[in-house]
């Protein structure tokens, strides 16, 4: 069976799956010159595809990370050992390939590809190629040391565990890259400011700056880590390296990392599902806000990670903790606005009652399904959030099961889902093939969401007994895992390693079949699926609220941003500095 699911021009009601809109929506600003869009859309096909073939081999490794706590060890196989050397290597490219690599691809083509089309603009397609180039060029680097076991160091490598130089170096061409998309997309929207004076930044291009802004702050941390310390070190041009200052240029990016996963799936959210449904994005002045609050507040938070670590006042430990518990905010006014937009379709729809309308939304739509699925994925993520950043509770769950647990609902859900559902259309705008099937689709979409389910129940589960993470403890003899009371959580994730194999295996077929099936059609067929807002922010300036008018000026709320993270992290480092403590690297692998 053939489906497309989205293939008619916005303003045709005959689509299946993308409701014509009621009445006036965006449609992005044409693009006469036919070569340039097919090379723009050629490099964020690149980025989305690379992407993707990072996600399928690091999710064919969790599986059997899942039966290990499961306590089912896999890793004496002969074609395991063939292909791991051990659960931590394995464990390693997992985390590398999902959360940096995949993320970071599928991002860097997203948000550059949406607010090129949302303002029309002409990108000098060279530097974009160029800097695909570079990044690929660092993921093959880092690469190498990975997969012959020379950079065992698990996705937050940790000095004093060494690795190969060249693990380092590779991931600091591959980060460093995408501060090249930075560059270029916020100079293009500075250039259309200055084409466009008095004009309000559309919306899907303000939340693609704020968030590149976001991540330029937040990404320094690793850097200076990274360039600064481990690189030379793992030349032998240092003779130690302080694990605490890194831990904590570590974690300056580190947190706030899971904003830059988490935003551009917002603004799939916010922009583009209402109209999967039929409704519309309820305020866009609130959309922009959400986005500020994100750009100052979410990187200057990092601390909440080392409530146990030493030379770290409690006074900054506290102000960080604070500071985590106020991105609840911008949180809870995405789960109410979008809740409000997909109300809202439901009742266009004829849905009824205080709960009824809910059965109105389109679930059959796997790309509809796949974000809202993945949306109260994340409304449980948070609240385990809030609890990991409790300075009273994160010593119970710290470094237990309990994290990966957590984390799996967030990025490798409420990101990872999303990412899944706008593939679906994305790739046939992109592309002009069609989506081979939208059941099989669903069958992924519907078991991913269940698996990570049953996967956090039983991680989150043992997490609080004390079975530790980043443990092979299906391999291990000791008394202490055999007297715990696990019996139910162990087989919980035992079985929810299955399910998600299945889920995994259904997906990447449907994807990799649309990707190798001939184009159909002109790929603008797909439109970009833009919603009415019920509250827009307008067009001028002059005209528009106070809150639009306060949130507009991006570059000087970026400088605020920088400032307040050097703040929040001055006297920290400061004190690490002076207190310097150097010890040599070790290889544990
Ligand atoms: C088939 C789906 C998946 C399964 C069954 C799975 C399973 C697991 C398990 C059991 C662990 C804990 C291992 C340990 O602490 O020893 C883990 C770790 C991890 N997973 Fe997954 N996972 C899956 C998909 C994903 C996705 C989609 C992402 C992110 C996009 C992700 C990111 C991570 C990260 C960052 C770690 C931590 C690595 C570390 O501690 O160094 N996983 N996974
Ligand atoms: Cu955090």
């Amino acid at each position: 069976m053939t489906t497309s699911p989205v293939h008619a021009p916005p303003r045709r009601a005959s689509a299946p799956g993308i409701p014509a809109p009621s009445g006036a929506v965006r449609q992005a600003p044409p693009i006469t010159d036919a070569a340039y869009l097919a090379s723009l859309k050629r490099v964020t096909q690149y980025y989305v595809v690379t992407a993707f073939l990072a996600l399928f081999i690091g999710v064919m490794i969790g599986p059997l990370q899942a039966l290990n706590y499961g306590g089912i060890n896999l890793y004496d196989n002969p074609v395991v050992k063939a292909i791991l050397k051990s659960y931590y290597q394995g464990l390693s490219l997992h985390g590398v390939l999902n959360a940096l690599v995949f993320t970071q691809f599928f991002i860097s083509g997203w948000m550059l590809y949406l607010p090129v089309r949302d303002l029309g603009a002409r990108i000098n397609m060279r530097f974009a190629w160029f800097t695909y180039i570079l990044m690929t060029a660092g993921l093959l680097m880092a690469a190498v040391p990975l997969l012959t076991n020379r950079a065992t160091l698990l996705y937050t490598f940790y000095p004093p565990m060494q690795g190969d130089a060249l693990f380092y170096i590779g991931a600091a061409i591959m980060v460093g890259s995408s501060l090249l998309v930075v560059g270029q997309v916020v100079l293009m929207w500075w250039n259309w400011k200055r084409a466009n004076p008095g004009k309000v930044t559309p919306l899907v291009t303000f939340m693609s700056v704020a968030t590149w802004m976001m991540w330029s702050v937040a990404s320094l941390g690793i850097v200076i880590e990274v360039v600064g310390m481990l690189i030379p070190w793992s030349l032998g041009l240092y003779r130690g390296v302080d694990p605490l200052l890194s831990k904590t240029l570590f974690w300056w990016t580190g947190h706030a990392i899971v904003y830059f996963w988490v935003l551009p799936a917002y603004i799939s959210w916010y922009a583009f599902i209402p109209r999967h449904a039929g409704g519309r994005t309820v305020s866009e002045p609130i959309t922009r806000l959400v986005f500020v609050i994100f750009l100052l507040n979410s990187t200057p938070v990092g601390i909440h990670h080392q409530y146990a670590d030493p030379n770290i006042s409690n006074v900054w430990k506290t102000i960080h903790m604070f500071l985590t518990f106020m991105i609840a905010v911008p949180s809870l006014l995405t789960a109410f606005s979008v809740t409000a937009s997909l109300e809202d379709a439901a009742r266009a729809r004829g849905g009824r009652g205080l709960f009824g309308w809910t059965l109105k939304l389109p679930w059959g739509n796997a790309i509809f399904s796949a974000q809202v699925l993945a949306m109260i994925s994340f409304i449980l993520g948070g609240a385990g959030g809030i609890v990991n950043a409790s300075s009273s509770f994160s010593p119970v769950v710290h470094n237990t099961a309990w994290i990966p647990g957590h984390f799996h609902i967030t990025v490798g859900t409420a990101t990872t889902l999303s990412f899944m559902g706008i593939a679906l259309w994305l790739i046939p705008h992109l592309t002009g093939k069609r989506l081979p099937s939208m059941r099989v689709a669903s069958a992924a979409v519907w078991t991913w969401f269940v698996g990570m389910m049953v996967f956090a129940l039983g991680m989150h589960w043992q997490g609080l007994y004390g079975v530790t993470r980043r443990a092979q403890v299906s391999a291990t003899a000791q008394d202490v895992y055999r007297d715990m009371p696990i019996a139910i959580p162990t087989a919980l994730t035992a079985i929810s390693g299955i399910i998600l194999l299945v889920s995994a295996l259904l997906y990447f077929y449907v994807l990799f079949r649309m990707l190798l099936s001939k184009r159909v059609e002109n790929g603008e067929n797909t439109p970009i699926p833009y919603s009415e807002a019920i509250s827009p922010a307008g067009e001028n300036l002059a005209t528009a609220s106070p809150l639009v008018r306060a949130t507009e000026p991006l570059l000087a709320l970026w400088v605020l941003a920088l400032v307040l993270v050097l703040l929040m992290y001055g006297p920290v480092l400061a004190r690490l500095l002076s207190n310097l403590e150097l010890v040599p690297g070790w290889r544990l692998y």
